[in-house]
C-alpha cells in the first residue's frame, strides 16, 4: 500500500470541547504518523477554498460560519493508506450513522459539529494540504515502531 500524505481539521467543537488529545491520539496508535500540525482560526477565504465543492449547498452558509468561528488544530498525517484510514478512525459524514469505536461515533451527534473534517481523495487531499500548510510546515521523521507496524516477514 502506498504512503500518502492527508489533511486533517479538528474543528472549532472537538477544539472547544478539549478532545484535541483524545483525537490525536486515535491516529498516533493506529500507526500513523503526524508530520504536521497547527493551531488556527481559519479565515473565512482559506474556509471558502476548502470546501468550495460545497458552495451552493443548503448546509454551506452554516458551515463556513461554524469552521470559522474558533480556532482548528490543522495536522498533516502520513502513513499507507493513510487517506481511506483516517476516514475510517474518522466514521461517517453523519455522526448518527457513525459506529461506535470512530471518532464521530463516540464523541458527536449532529453532522454540523462532527469533530473531524478529513480528505477524501488523493486528488483533494494534495488541493487542501496546499490550501492549508506550506512545504516548510511538514518534517521528515521515523516512528521507532515502524519496523513492527510494517514488518517485511509475516
Ligand atoms: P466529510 O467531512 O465526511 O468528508 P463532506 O465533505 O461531504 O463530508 O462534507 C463536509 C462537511 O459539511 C461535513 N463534515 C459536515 O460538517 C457538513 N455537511 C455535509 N453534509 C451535510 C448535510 N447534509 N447537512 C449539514 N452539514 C453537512
Amino acid at each position: 500500500m502506498e504512503t500518502e500524505q492527508t489533511l486533517v481539521l479538528i474543528k472549532p467543537d472537538g477544539v472547544q470541547r478539549g478532545l484535541i488529545g483524545e483525537v490525536i491520539a486515535r491516529y498516533e496508535h493506529k500507526g500513523l504518523k503526524i508530520v504536521g500540525m497547527k493551531l488556527q482560526q481559519l479565515p473565512r477565504n482559506t474556509a471558502e477554498a476548502l470546501y468550495a465543492v460545497h458552495l451552493g449547498k443548503s448546509f454551506y452558509d452554516v458551515l463556513i460560519e461554524f469552521m470559522t468561528s474558533a480556532p482548528i488544530v490543522a495536522l498533516v498525517i502520513e502513513g499507507r493508506g493513510a487517506i481511506d484510514l483516517v476516514r475510517i478512525i474518522n466514521g461517517e459524514t453523519d455522526p448518527k450513522e457513525s459506529r461506535p469505536g470512530s471518532i464521530r461515533g463516540d464523541f458527536s451527534v449532529n453532522i454540523t459539529h462532527n469533530i473531524v473534517h478529513a480528505s477524501d481523495s488523493p486528488e483533494n487531499a494534495q488541493r487542501e494540504l496546499d490550501i492549508v500548510f506550506g512545504p516548510e510546515e511538514c518534517y521528515k521523521y521515523n516512528r521507532v515502531d515502524e519496523a513492527i507496524l510494517h514488518p517485511t516477514i509475516v
